[in-house]
C-alpha cells in the first residue's frame, strides 16, 4: 500500500489532521491499536479553549460541538473555604471555554473523516515504523486476521500519545527531551455525578489542592493532591467523597458535593516533558508524542489540536505547490504555543498546590493574593487560560 501521510493514532491530533488531510485532498491512513469502541468511550480531557473550537469550525468539524458543549467564562478559587471568582471572559475579550468530553470530539472527527470516505485500521497493536530519514519511510504491521501489511508513505505523523511507537523509533541522540517532575499526585476521579457548581472549583487547603471540573449534565471529573506514590487502592468512594468535602467546603453556609458513582480512580504523576525538534527526518510528532503538561489549566488536548492544525496547512501548502516552509517551521511553531502552555501551567501548578517547601508555599500565597487584588494579574490569567 501506498499513501501520501501514514497517521499512527486516532486520537484527537491524528483524527484532526487525517480530516485536514482528506479536505485538502491529500491520501492518508490512519493505524489505531484500539477498537473503535475504545477511542469513542475514553475519558480523558474536556476542556476546548476557544481558538481550538474556532480551528475546528473552520473546517465545517464543530457542528455538534457547538449544538451541544457548555460555555465557561469564569473560575472559582476557594482559598480555605473563601470563595472567589474569577471572571476570565470578561477579562479577555469575552472569549470562553467549551466543555465537550474528549471522547465526544474523537467522535465527531472519526465520524466526519470515515463519512468522507476515510481509511482507519483499528486493532493494530503492533505498527512498526522504518527509514524515517529517506525519501518513502514505511509502516509495517500486522491486521487482526493475521495478515502482514506494509505502507510505504512521503511522510508519517506520529500521533500516538506519550507510550506509543512514533517517539520510541526516533533514534536516541536525535532530538532533545526536556523534562520535568513536579513531584505532586493528583488522584483523579470520573464520577456519574452531577456537577455541584457551575464553574470550575480550584481549592486550595491545607491539606492539598481540590479540583471540581465539569464534563456534562451527568458526568463530573474531580482531583485531589496526594504523593505521586499514592495507590488509587487506599482510596474507598466514601474516603474520596469525604477528602474532597473536606477541602472544598465553604467556610460559610452548608455546602457539599452532589455524590454519584465513581467510574474511574487514577493516580497521575505531574509531569511535563517535551520533545525538541518535534519532528526527525520525514516522522512529524504530534500532541502527547510530543510534548507532555500536567493537567493544570486543561493544555493537552489543545495543544495536540494545534498541532494538528499547523501540520495540515504545512502539507496543504507542501502538495499544493511544493513549497516546504511550513513543513520546516512546524517543529519552532508549535514549540513556541507549547512552552508558552508549559509556562502556564507551571505557573498555576505553583499556586493552586499545597507544598512542604516553605518558600514556595509563601510564593503559592503571594501568588493568590496578587490574583485577587490585580486586575492586570488577572488579565494575564485569563489570556493564558481561555488562550492568548
Ligand atoms: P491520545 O489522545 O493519547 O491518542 C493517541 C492514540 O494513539 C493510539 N495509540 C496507538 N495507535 C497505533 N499504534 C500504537 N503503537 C499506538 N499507541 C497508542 C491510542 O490508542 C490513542 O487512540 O493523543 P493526542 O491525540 O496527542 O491527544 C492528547 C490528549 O489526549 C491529552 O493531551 C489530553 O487528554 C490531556 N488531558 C487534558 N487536556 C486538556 O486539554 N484539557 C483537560 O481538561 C485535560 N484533562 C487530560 C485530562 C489527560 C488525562 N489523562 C488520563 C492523562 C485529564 C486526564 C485524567
Amino acid at each position: 500500500m501506498n499513501t501520501a501521510v501514514g497517521i499512527v493514532g486516532a486520537g484527537p491530533s491524528g483524527l484532526l489532521l487525517a480530516n485536514l488531510l482528506q479536505q485538502a485532498g491529500i491520501p492518508c491512513v490512519v493505524l489505531e491499536r484500539g477498537t473503535r469502541e475504545y477511542i469513542e468511550t475514553r475519558p480523558r480531557a474536556g476542556v476546548l479553549e476557544h481558538r481550538s473550537v474556532e480551528a475546528l469550525k473552520r473546517h465545517g468539524l464543530a457542528d455538534r460541538l457547538l449544538a451541544e458543549a457548555d460555555r465557561h467564562g469564569s473560575c472559582e478559587f476557594r482559598v480555605n473555604g473563601r470563595p472567589f471568582q474569577v471572571d476570565y471572559a470578561d477579562l479577555y475579550e469575552g472569549r470562553t471555554h467549551y466543555i465537550y468530553p474528549q471522547q465526544e470530539v474523537v467522535k465527531d472527527l472519526l465520524g466526519a473523516f470515515l463519512a468522507g470516505g476515510g481509511d482507519v485500521r483499528f486493532e493494530v497493536p503492533d505498527a512498526e515504523l522504518h527509514d524515517l530519514t529517506s525519501e518513502r519511510p514505511s509502516i509495517t504491521w500486522t491486521s487482526p486476521d493475521g495478515t502482514a501489511e506494509s505502507l510505504t508513505c512521503d511522510f508519517v505523523a506520529g500521533c500516538d500519545g506519550f507510550h506509543g511507537v512514533s517517539r520510541r523509533s526516533v533514534p536516541e541522540g536525535a532530538v532533545s527531551n526536556v523534562v520535568l517532575h513536579h513531584g505532586i499526585g493528583w488522584l483523579s476521579i470520573l464520577a456519574e455525578a452531577p456537577p455541584s457548581t457551575r464553574s470550575v472549583i480550584y481549592a486550595l487547603h491545607e491539606r492539598g489542592f481540590a479540583g471540581h471540573m465539569l464534563r456534562s449534565a451527568t458526568v463530573s471529573r474531580y482531583y485531589l493532591q496526594v504523593p505521586v506514590d499514592e495507590s488509587p487502592d487506599d482510596w474507598s468512594d466514601e474516603r474520596v467523597w469525604s477528602e474532597l468535602n473536606t477541602r472544598m467546603a465553604l467556610a460559610e453556609g452548608n455546602w457539599r458535593l452532589t455524590e454519584g458513582k465513581i467510574v474511574e480512580k487514577r493516580v497521575l504523576d505531574m509531569r511535563s516533558h517535551v520533545v525538541e525538534p518535534m519532528n526527525h527526518g520525514r516522522l512529524f510528532l504530534l500532541g502527547d508524542a510530543a510534548h507532555i503538561i500536567t493537567p493544570v489549566g486543561g493544555k493537552g488536548m489543545n495543544l495536540a489540536l494545534h498541532d494538528a492544525s499547523v501540520l495540515g496547512d504545512a502539507f496543504a501548502l507542501h502538495y499544493g505547490s511544493g513549497d516546504e516552509s511550513l513543513l520546516k517551521s512546524y517543529s519552532d511553531v508549535c514549540l513556541r504555543r507549547v512552552w508558552r502552555a508549559q509556562e502556564f501551567s507551571h505557573w498555576m501548578a505553583g499556586m493552586i498546590h499545597t507544598s512542604a517547601e516553605p518558600f514556595h508555599a509563601r510564593l503559592a500565597q503571594s501568588r493568590l493574593e496578587h490574583l485577587l487584588e490585580s486586575k492586570a494579574y488577572r488579565s494575564t490569567f485569563a489570556q493564558n487560560y481561555v488562550g492568548v
